[in-house]
C-alpha cells in the first residue's frame, strides 16, 4: 500500500464515478493556481484520471466556473461528433462527475473537488523546443476558437471579470502601490516607471473592443503552452486548463500564446540575457493558428493580432508586480522573490518584442 500525504485527497477522489479501483494519487503538473493530481486505477478502465482541487479563493463560483466548462466540452464534442467516439474523447476534455451526478464535490473543510479523465500517451510542454510543437499549438488553440464560434458568449458567466482589461489592472497595481503592504514599492521604482511608460500604447485591444471593431467572442484566457496537449508525435491533442474560459477578444489569448513560445527561458529565469525572440517559432504557430482561424477572423481581428502579443506579456508583468508588492497572495511562489523576478522575465521580453514589431507584422499578414 502507499500513503497518502494529504488524506482528503483520497475522500475526495472516492466520490467520483471512477471505473476501476485507486492505486495512487500523486501531485501533477506546473499550475500557478489549483492543486492537481494524478489518479492511477487499475481494474476496470485502467485508466488514469486528473483529480483537481480548484482555488476558489481565486474563483469563488465554482459552480458558475463548471457549469461554463460542461457547456464548453458538450459543444465542442457535439463538434467534434462526426470524427467518432474514441477521437473526440481525444479531442477534449471528458468530466468524471460524482457518484451522485454531481460536476463538482465540496470536502468539509470547503475545498471544491472535480475530476477529469487524464489522456494516455499526451504531454504538455513549459518550454517550445521545436516548430512542429508550436505549430500544433496554435492548430489547437485556432481549432478551440472555432469549434466555439457560434456558441453563443452569453451562455457563460465571466468568471473572472475584467481578467485581461488592461485598465483593471492597472488600477489594481496602482492600489496596491498605495497600499504598499509590505514596504516593496521603494524598490521597485524602475520597474514602475517602465511599465507606466508604456500604457496608452498597451490599451489598444481594449479600445479596438469598446468601439466594437472586435468582437467579443468565448475565448479560453490561459493559452499558455503547456495548456496544450500534443500526443508522442507532436500532433495536437487538445486544449485544458478550461477554467478562464469566458467572453474575450482572440488578442489575447493569440498574445499569451506566443508569450510562452517566442522564447526559450522560463517564465521565471533569473538571467536576463536568456529572454530573446524565437522567430520560427513565433511564425510556426501563427500558420497554425490562422490555418485553423482564418475562415471566422474579421479583418479587425487579424489586425488586432500583434497589439495582443505586445499586451500580454505587459499585463502579466502588471499582475505579476502587483502580487509581489502586495506581498504575494495570488500566485503560488517558491521564493521571496519569485514574483519580481517574473515581471522583469517579462518585461525584458515586451522590450524584445517591441524591437521586432514589424517583422512579426510581416509575418502574419503572410498566413
Ligand atoms: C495562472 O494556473 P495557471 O498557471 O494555468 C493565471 C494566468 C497567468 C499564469 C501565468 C486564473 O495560470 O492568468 O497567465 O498563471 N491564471 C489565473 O503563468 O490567474
Ligand atoms: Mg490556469
Amino acid at each position: 500500500m502507499f500513503e497518502f500525504k494529504d488524506h482528503q485527497r483520497l475522500i475526495s477522489a472516492d466520490y467520483f464515478d471512477i471505473n476501476g479501483e485507486i492505486v495512487a494519487i500523486e501531485q501533477f503538473g506546473s499550475g500557478h493556481i489549483n492543486d492537481t493530481f494524478r489518479v492511477k486505477t487499475t481494474g476496470g478502465l485502467a485508466r488514469d484520471y486528473l483529480l483537481q482541487r480548484v482555488n476558489h479563493t481565486i474563483f469563488p463560483d465554482v459552480e458558475g466556473l463548471m457549469n461554463n466548462i460542461n457547456n464548453v466540452l458538450n459543444h465542442l464534442k457535439e463538434k467534434l461528433a462526426h470524427l467518432g467516439e474514441e477521437e473526440v474523447e481525444k479531442r477534449s476534455l471528458t468530466l468524471i462527475p460524482t457518484k451522485s451526478g454531481a460536476l463538482f464535490y465540496q470536502d468539509e473543510e470547503g475545498g471544491y473537488w472535480r475530476m477529469f479523465v487524464l489522456l494516455k500517451d499526451t504531454k504538455s510542454y513549459d518550454i517550445v523546443e521545436t516548430t512542429k510543437q508550436a505549430f500544433s499549438g496554435g492548430q489547437a488553440f485556432g481549432a478551440f476558437q472555432k469549434n466555439l464560434a457560434d456558441l453563443d458568449p452569453n451562455r457563460l458567466v465571466a468568471i473572472l471579470p475584467n481578467f485581461h482589461n488592461i485598465d483593471f489592472r492597472l488600477a489594481n497595481l496602482r492600489t496596491a502601490i498605495i497600499n504598499d503592504a509590505v514596504g516593496r514599492v521603494d524598490d521597485v521604482a524602475t520597474l514602475l516607471q517602465e511599465l507606466f511608460i508604456r500604457e496608452e500604447r498597451m490599451r489598444k485591444v481594449l479600445l479596438m473592443g469598446n468601439a466594437n471593431e472586435i468582437p467579443l467572442r468565448i475565448t479560453h484566457n490561459d493559452t499558455k503552452f503547456n495548456n496544450v496537449l500534443l500526443d508522442v508525435y507532436d500532433e495536437v491533442q487538445c486544449v485544458i486548463d478550461l477554467d478562464t474560459v469566458m467572453p474575450g477578444y482572440i488578442a489575447y489569448d493569440f498574445g499569451d500564446a506566443i508569450r510562452t513560445i517566442i522564447n526559450p527561458a522560463a517564465e521565471d529565469a533569473i538571467d536576463l540575457d536568456a529572454i530573446v525572440l524565437n522567430i520560427h517559432l513565433f511564425e510556426a504557430y501563427a500558420q497554425g493558428y490562422l490555418q485553423e482561424a482564418s475562415s471566422f477572423l474579421t479583418v479587425k481581428e487579424r489586425e488586432s493580432l500583434i497589439h495582443g502579443v505586445l499586451l500580454l506579456p505587459y499585463m502579466q508583468a502588471v499582475r505579476f508586480l502587483t502580487d509581489y508588492i502586495n506581498g504575494d497572495t495570488y500566485y503560488k511562489v517558491e521564493y521571496a522573490d519569485h514574483n519580481l523576478v517574473r515581471t522583469k522575465t517579462q518585461l525584458k521580453l515586451v522590450e524584445e518584442l517591441e524591437k521586432h514589431e514589424s517583422e512579426l507584422i510581416q509575418i502574419l499578414a503572410k498566413y
